[in-house]
């Protein structure tokens, strides 16, 4: 039987994990899931966790660790049987521990992406909210400004795009990413990028991919 293969994508606010992880899911047939989507679901769905973790999401502050797990491991277990990459899970140590108690990943990519890059995407980034669909003014704009290409609803922006929310999601990045990134690299999984455009990193990430799963040995291990 093939080994289930399982990623995992770091890189601070804007860094593009969203983009390539969707066109990673797209090339290589994973189920991709997004700590941050799902977050931004609850919330609209005004459910009981969407209620408590809205307080924290809105002020760019980020969602305490075991509320994270409590809600991103049950969504694995659902995919157990699939090959996945996780976007924007685990983001702290704790996380990542609490995941690596229950599965052990194949690889990890982190994005090094320059901070005036990052200010400036975040800022003219405007979204679908119904489908989550995501747009940039400048590198992949809607048809008709402001409006969903699929659906010709309204776009907007998330509250914690909007600059005050922003510089705090970015310092939070740094100190708490330099830990898991550290763990991983012991680990022999992380593979960093550097850059300021996605259409220039997507071909590496591509052929590491590429390489990385047609090399996958088979596993005859039960997998989780
Ligand atoms: P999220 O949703 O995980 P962030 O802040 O980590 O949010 P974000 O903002 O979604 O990440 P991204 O996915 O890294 O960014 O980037 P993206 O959406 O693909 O690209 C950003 C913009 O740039 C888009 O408009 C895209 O079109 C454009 N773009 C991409 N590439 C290029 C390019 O080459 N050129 C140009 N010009 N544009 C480009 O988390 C949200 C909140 O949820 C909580 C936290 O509160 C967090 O702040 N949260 C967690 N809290 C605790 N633990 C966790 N694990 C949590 N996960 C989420």
């Amino acid at each position: 039987m093939a080994k289930l293969f399982r990623a995992a994508i770091m890189g601070p606010p804007g860094s593009g994990k969203g983009t390539i992880s969707k066109r990673i899911a797209q090339s290589f047939g994973l189920q991709y899931l997004s700590s941050g989507r799902y977050l931004r679901e609850s919330i609209a769905a005004n459910t009981e966790e969407g209620v408590l973790v809205k307080t924290y999401v809105e002020r760019g502050m980020l969602v305490p660790d075991h509320v994270m797990t409590r809600l991103m491991l049950p969504k694995l277990e659902q995919l157990c049987g699939h090959s996945w990459l996780l976007d924007g899970f685990p983001r702290t140590l704790a996380q990542a521990v609490a995941l690596n108690s229950l599965y052990q990943l194949d690889l990890v990519i982190s994005l090094n992406i320059p901070y005036a890059t990052l200010r400036e995407r975040l800022s003219d980034r405007w979204i679908h909210p119904a489908s989550g669909r995501v747009y940039n003014m400048g590198f992949n704009p809607p048809r008709v400004q402001g409006k969903d290409d699929i659906t010709g609803e309204p776009l907007i922006q998330h509250d914690d795009d909007k600059p005050e929310a922003l510089m705090a999601r970015l310092r939070h990045y740094k100190d708490v990413a330099k830990p898991v990134i550290d763990l991983y690299k012991s680990q022999g999984i992380l593979h960093s990028f550097s850059g300021t455009e996605t259409d220039r990193i997507w071909p590496y990430i591509n052929s590491l991919l590429t390489n990385k799963m047609h090399n996958q040995p088979s596993d005859t291990r039960q997998s989780q």
